[in-house]
């Protein structure tokens, strides 16, 4: 797949220039078949990012679908595409329990051999330190109600303890001694007992490593912000980023949209919930000078992870007997036309304050 013969692009009055005359960016996660095939599509990804995530291509199981074979076809797509528009690529992710290659989970857990993620881990950052310099190499560690230290009880943990987190961060800088290295986690926004539990112990988590010296140089957060669960505190959550930064990390936004709820509402006061819901943390993101920049997971709605499931259907039996339908979740800046809608605004609004 090559994109040869792409104009050069503008990005006047978009998202990526607003946040960069504030000194930030704006990005997005993409897959690279979706960009060639859709014009629209690359189009609005060329005006509006600065950065780029794969959503799919760079993680373990897209990478050694079998042991010691690599393929890196879509993400040496990705990269070439960014790399002639200028674009800078987020590395995500390398240590991710959801991204394990079937072979490698069981291969893990009976053999505890680290020699694999070495292998895997020499492949990867050996083929990108030089383009990719800023990695998710800890995805999701944190699960509540397991252990006292608040780590998920993934086949790293299950194979290695703890210690696999310090053992991948020293692992990836020494492959790629000039990146930036990331955690990223998920719930971490919600006034509730789960999340500000997880809150807790991801605080914990990175005190823990700053202490040891371990090499660790920011947070991915990734704001996958849920229109069903509780409050969110502007007080709280600002405290929670400030903690972050008094530990000398920095942090990235890295996977916002929003996961609607009442779906039976008029899609106008559908989009303006979802659009509030990003103002709100956005607005306390971005008043914290360690945040750098904001990445959604993904720019429309037409190829967005979250749907409108069976459950949610299920709260209106009355609903939509006249055959429509409501479509699809709306938590992303474009709707499934690629027109702008009100959280692209409110993105737009709340990346032009500096902090
Ligand atoms: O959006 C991604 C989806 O298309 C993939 O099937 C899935 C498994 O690779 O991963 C999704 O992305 C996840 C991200 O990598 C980590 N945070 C949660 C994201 C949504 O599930």
């Amino acid at each position: 797949m090559t994109l040869a013969g792409q104009p050069s692009r503008s990005t006047d009055d978009s998202l990526s220039q607003i946040a960069a005359g504030a000194g930030r960016f704006f990005g997005s996660a993409v897959r690279i078949e979706d960009i060639v095939r859709e014009d629209d599509l690359r189009g609005t990804v060329l005006r509006e990012c600065a950065w780029l995530t794969p959503e799919i291509a760079l993680k373990w199981d897209a990478i050694e679908r079998s042991p010691g074979s690599f393929q890196f076809g879509p993400m040496d797509s990705l990269l070439a595409f960014a790399a002639a528009q200028g674009m800078r690529l987020h590395g995500h992710t390398l240590l991710w329990h959801g991204g394990i290659p079937a072979w490698a989970e069981s291969a893990l857990v009976t053999q505890k051999n680290w020699g694999l993620i070495q292998r895997y881990f020499e492949a990867v950052l050996g083929r990108y330190r030089s383009t990719i310099t800023q990695w998710d190499v800890i995805n999701e560690p944190i699960e509540t109600g397991y252990r006292m230290d608040g780590l998920r009880g993934s086949v790293f943990l299950q194979a290695f303890g703890p210690d696999y987190i310090p053992r991948a961060l020293n692992e990836a800088r020494r492959l790629a001694p000039g990146a930036e290295l990331i955690i990223n986690e998920f719930a971490l926004e919600t006034e509730d007992r789960v999340e500000n539990d997880r809150r807790y112990l991801f605080l914990k988590l990175l005190e823990r490593l700053k202490r040891a010296g371990v090499p660790l140089d920011g947070v991915g957060l990734q704001a996958h912000l849920d229109l069903s669960k509780g409050q969110f505190r502007a007080d709280i959550y600002a405290q929670f980023l400030r903690n972050i930064a008094d530990l000398g990390l920095f942090i990235v936004i890295t996977e916002l949209d929003v996961k609607e709820h009442d779906y039976i509402q008029s899609v106008e006061q559908r989009d303006r919930q979802v659009a509030d819901a990003t103002a709100r943390y956005l607005d306390v993101a971005l008043a914290q000078s360690a945040v750098r920049g904001v990445t959604t997971w993904g720019l429309s709605d037409r190829h967005s992870w979250l749907q409108v499931t069976p459950a949610d259907l299920a709260r209106y039996p009355g609903g939509w007997r006249d055959g429509s339908s409501p479509g699809v979740n709306r938590g992303l800046p474009f709707d499934t036309a690629m027109r702008r809608k009100p959280m692209y605004h409110t993105i737009a609004n709340a990346l032009h304050h500096r902090a």
